[in-house]
């Protein structure tokens, strides 16, 4: 039996509308200008539908494999301290398609409850591995039943920090597509595992075997034959070019390019090309908290002619953006330099 069948209470959700898939993308990468991501202009997934729930009514099951299990109403989580924390936000794309690169991306600033916190008080379990984590929306995807939106995240993430059950966007309360009146919000990871309409978390000594966990946002990784997956879970490093835009006419000479970059931790490098073949450094800022890494590169156009320019960002550990067939594939620019 899938792990999804809910044979556990739930919240009450006073509407749920639209009972279909919501998928906005109001910015395309050139409208990224601002270093935090209006709300409104924050794109929304929603893979079966949108529940609408009271805050009044709402609370959150902490269970399974812990010493003091717990319900904390959202006034419990509101009185907890609060931390904010700016994070980059980015969807990974189609589930099935890990090769497109759909660039779903936005910059947010989180307000809510810090998770270790919460978990420390239910004293969870040496045996406990893995953190699941429930979301009220039910309906059906790709003809395929979800009873309950699952998620799961390895407890070893925990130290990282900043793990949020929030319930503030922007400053502001979340509103019902983005997942009203609480979230999971996990920096670092991809937008798929910060669960909204968050009701339960239980921690587990194994992954949950659930349509959004073990048959979806698993890639593929061929390994000398055998076919093992991994869960889309760390941001693989990408990077953006906002200015100049794709399609762009420009005068021949200097041109400054801009743009954003980010991983699941520091990006060390962004680099730039108008050929593919040859890469200069372009100048990064320093990150801050898990927000995306500005970076600037004086470009200068020698000759007239039509040019591609490219970023790929660097992380930490030496991990390289593609040039191509990945989800975090090298942005390009096509310009013509007149
Ligand atoms: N309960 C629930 N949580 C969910 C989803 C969902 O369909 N149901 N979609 C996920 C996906 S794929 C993404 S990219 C992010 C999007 O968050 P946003 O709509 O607030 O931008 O939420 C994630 N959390
Ligand atoms: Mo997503």
């Amino acid at each position: 039996m899938s792990d999804a069948v809910v044979r556990h209470d739930q919240p009450p959700v006073s509407d749920f509308y639209p009972r279909k898939t919501v998928r906005r993308i109001p910015l395309l990468p050139h409208q990224l200008t601002e270093r935090i991501t209006p709300t409104g202009d924050v794109f929304v997934l929603a893979h079966v539908g949108v529940p609408h729930a009271r805050a009044e009514e709402w609370w959150i099951d902490i269970v399974g494999l812990v010493a003091r299990p717990r319900r904390l109403s959202l006034a419990d989580l509101m009185k907890m301290p609060k931390r904010t924390v700016t994070a980059l936000h980015q969807c990974a794309g189609f589930p099935a398609r890990p090769e497109i690169a759909t660039r779903r991306y936005a910059n947010v600033v989180w307000g809510g409850a810090d998770l270790a916190a919460v978990l420390r008080e239910c004293e969870p379990s040496d045996e406990a591995t893995h953190l699941w984590s429930f979301g009220v929306d039910r309906g059906s995807f790709e003809d395929v039943d979800s009873p309950v939106y699952l998620k799961d995240l390895p407890l070893s993430r925990i130290p990282a920090g900043d793990i949020l059950l929030a319930y503030e966007c922007n400053g502001q309360p979340l509103d019902a597509e983005h997942g009203f009146p609480v979230r999971l919000l996990v920096p670092g990871f991809y937008g798929t595992n910060s669960v909204k309409w968050l009701y339960r978390l239980e921690l587990a000594n194994r992954r949950p075997d659930a349509p959004f966990t073990s048959k979806y946002y698993n890639d593929s990784m061929s390994d000398g034959g055998s076919v093992r997956t991994r869960p889309v879970w760390s941001l693989a490093p990408e990077s953006v070019i906002v200015a100049p835009c794709d399609g762009q006419t420009v005068a021949q000479g200097p041109l400054d390019v801009w743009g954003w970059a980010w991983a699941d931790g520091p990006v060390s490098r962004v680099e730039i090309s108008a050929d593919g073949e040859n890469w200069a450094e372009a100048k990064v800022e320093p990150r801050s908290q898990w927000s995306w890494q500005k970076f600037r590169y004086a470009w200068i156009a020698e000759q007239p002619g039509r040019y591609k320019l490219m970023s790929r960002a660097v992380d930490s550990c030496g991990r390289i953006q593609p040039l191509s067939g990945a989800r975090n594939s090298a942005y390009e620019v096509n310009l013509s330099v007149v």
